[in-house]
């Protein structure tokens, strides 16, 4: 049995289901009840009946459009303009949602190869309908993510597909990296996520040689980590490790996240941070669950199909199938 093909099957299934094409007017009904899953985290051991699953209570974020009786409901917007509802446990739009990143709504958009990534902040009217000037940059297969928690209840992210019609180009997913560059800023990475524990990344910001050591908040921290996995776009969003205005966290040039991702696998992590009075994003991709005593993983060439080109790691580890 392979569980990261049957998390795959059961995402697409809900995008043949759920997929909404956006841009001419059509969007997805709501949820039907196979989307619902158990408040027990009973789906995650459906798909994973061989018992390996005791790592992992429910899903990682985002594989779901609907859970614990929330679902993300796209709606017909004008052009240039996206927009959502929450249905709530009943079947009302929600309209009352707690803070949190100091947000009521975090809106991820990001194409299923990984690119386009887009971390907006919708605006809520009085009916229960979030509007965003369009995240969506170009054609392709989008997945969006809503990142809230609904007043009285969980955090959740919910996650629906949605169609941009017009020529793709598909983009092959850069190569394992630990240095990138974004707007004349140079991010480095170090530590790498390990399955089924919490590891920390560090981040650290430079610029034309010199450390940037004024980071400025950005919604409650000098930098905010979200990290997709490659083959269903599971969410994980990485929490930082020290706050600013604590006494002990510095504004740059280091960041660091505490990051537990849920299986072996090829990630891409996308880190906002802001300076100068912009947010800017960057983008890495990392491995995690490198054999103990195998060589990592290299290159950046995508598999095919099917589940990240790693190899054994420790028993339990969901996501991943024992050859
Ligand atoms: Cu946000």
């Amino acid at each position: 049995m392979n569980t990261v093909t049957r998390l795959g099957g059961f995402a697409l299934g809900l995008a043949a289901v759920f997929g909404a094409a956006y841009g001419i007017g059509q969007v997805a009904g709501p949820a039907a009840p196979v989307a619902e899953s158990r408040h027990d985290g009973g789906a995650a051991h459906e798909a994973d009946p061989a018992g390996h699953g005791e790592a992992v209570d429910r899903f990682p974020g985002g594989l779901l459009v609907s859970d614990q009786g929330y679902t993300l409901e796209p709606v017909a917007a004008p052009a240039g303009e996206f927009a959502f509802r929450i249905g709530g446990p009943d079947g009302q739009p929600v309209t009352r949602y707690d803070v949190a990143h100091d947000k009521q709504m975090h809106l991820i958009v990001a194409r299923r190869d990984l690119s386009g990534f887009r971390h907006v902040h919708p605006d809520l009217a009085p009916d229960g309908t979030w509007r965003v000037a369009t995240p969506l940059a170009g054609p392709g297969q989008w997945r969006a993510f809503a990142d809230f928690t609904p007043t009285g209840g969980e955090p959740l992210t919910l996650g629906v597909d949605v169609t941009v019609p017009g020529a793709l180009t598909e983009r092959p997913l850069p190569s394992p990296t630990t240095s990138t560059t974004v707007d004349g800023y140079t991010v480095t990475l170090t530590g790498a996520p390990q399955p089924g524990r919490t590891s920390p990344l560090t981040l650290t910001v430079s610029r034309d040689g010199q450390p940037v050591t004024n980071l400025e908040p950005y919604l409650g921290a000098y930098g905010h980590l979200v990290a997709l996995r490659r083959g269903d776009l599971a969410y994980l969003h990485v929490h930082p490790d020290g706050v600013p205005g604590d006494g002990r966290t510095p504004p740059g040039p280091a960041v660091t996240f505490l990051a537990e991702v849920p299986s072996a696998g090829t990630y891409r992590l996308y880190l906002d941070f802001r300076h100068g009075g912009a947010v800017r994003t960057a983008e890495f991709t990392v491995v995690a669950g490198t054999p103990t005593t195998g060589t990592p993983p290299t290159g950046g060439e995508p598999t095919p199909s099917g589940p990240a080109p790693t190899g054994g790691t420790d028993h339990g580890t969901p996501g991943h199938g024992h050859n």
